[in-house]
């Protein structure tokens, strides 16, 4: 199998993409064999609020990606949410055309209420399809909360997706998703208030030191205008990291690494200690040698 996905087998792709979904064992073994097979691939994480054109502009910007012959997977965060109810089936629909292309390869990863361990099973899924050859992985995430401002931490390039009409509602916009953006884009351009939104962010970040030069880009995703533009904002953004890869990849892994220790213990483990320690018939310092002695044993 892992022959195969190195060499950029669909089915074995396919096959090793469903191992990680369920979790199932062996996905840890796979994965191990396929790390040093990775890092080869500009993940770019688009984030944002529900309807803002998401998967929209993921679509034209796949298109672009096919027209140079780039190798590509896709990657769809199911949120779960009552905002997007039926939403993931048009983004099938919309895909559809996709599926009869070879260098496509596209998936959605569900939280099925275990949000927890999102940012560990797209960074799996990215790194599956990164060691199969993908050059470029596009990850959508609805931006409302903690879990997706961890999904967006894991990309090389976070697009943070808005539209005209939020007004001051940009104010409202998670602080957390703001700073994790590399490029802006305001979609729905052809709406009223696109100007007007742009001014806003303008101010917005140029009150911030780390956000200060980030692009902002006008885009009409519906009718395929401003895609080159923002693709081009993308690879500027990540050109100018590329000189410090520790920068992307030391916090990805930071958060991979404590996601995995934290699997080690289950949930249900910590509030049998936690009941413990409120009946104080231990200390939370025990407790934590405890586990980490257990943790050791396997
Ligand atoms: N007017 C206008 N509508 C657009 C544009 N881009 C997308 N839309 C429409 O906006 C709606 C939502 O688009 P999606 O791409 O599904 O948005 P999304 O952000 O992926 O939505 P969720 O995944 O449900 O959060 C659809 O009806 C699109 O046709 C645009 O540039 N202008
Ligand atoms: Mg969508």
């Amino acid at each position: 199998m892992l022959e195969r996905i190195l060499a950029g087998d669909e089915r074995a792709l396919a096959r090793a993409a469903t191992l990680i979904e369920n979790r199932a064992s062996g996905a840890s073994d796979l994965l191990r064999q396929l790390f040093p097979h990775t890092g080869h691939a500009l993940i770019t994480g688009i984030t944002g609020p529900p309807g803002a054109g998401k998967s929209t502009l993921v679509d034209q910007l796949a298109r672009c990606y096919r027209a140079e012959k780039v190798p590509l997977g896709i990657i769809a965060v199911d949120p779960s949410s009552p905002f997007s109810g039926g939403a993931l089936l048009g983004d099938r629909i919309r895909m559809q055309q996709h599926h009869d292309d070879s260098g496509v390869f596209i998936r959605s990863m569900a939280t099925r209420g275990n949000a927890g361990g999102l940012a560990r099973g797209t960074l799996d899924m990215a790194l599956l399809m990164d060691a199969a050859g993908k050059r470029a992985i596009l990850v959508e995430t609805v931006g409302v909360g903690q879990d997706e401002v961890e999904v967006a931490r894991l990309a090389d390039v976070t697009v943070v997706v808005l539209v005209p009409g939020m007004g001051d509602d940009v104010q409202a916009i998670k602080a957390g998703i703001m700073e994790v953006a590399d490029v802006f884009v305001i979609n729905k351009a052809d709406l009223p208030g696109a100007a007007r939104l742009e001014q806003e962010l303008r101010a917005m970040i140029s009150i911030s030191p780390r956000a200060a030069d980030t692009p902002i880009v006008q885009t009409v995703a519906g009718e395929g205008k401003g895609i080159a533009e923002c693709l081009s904002a993308m690879r500027e953004v990540h050109a100018r990291k590329k000189s410090d890869p520790a920068a992307t990849w030391l916090p990805r892994l930071r958060g991979m690494l404590r996601e995995r220790l934290l699997e080690q213990l289950p949930e249900a483990e910590l509030e049998k200690a936690a009941r413990e320690v409120a009946n104080r018939t231990t200390d939370p310092y025990t407790v934590v040698d405890l586990m980490l002695a257990q943790i050791k044993r396997g």
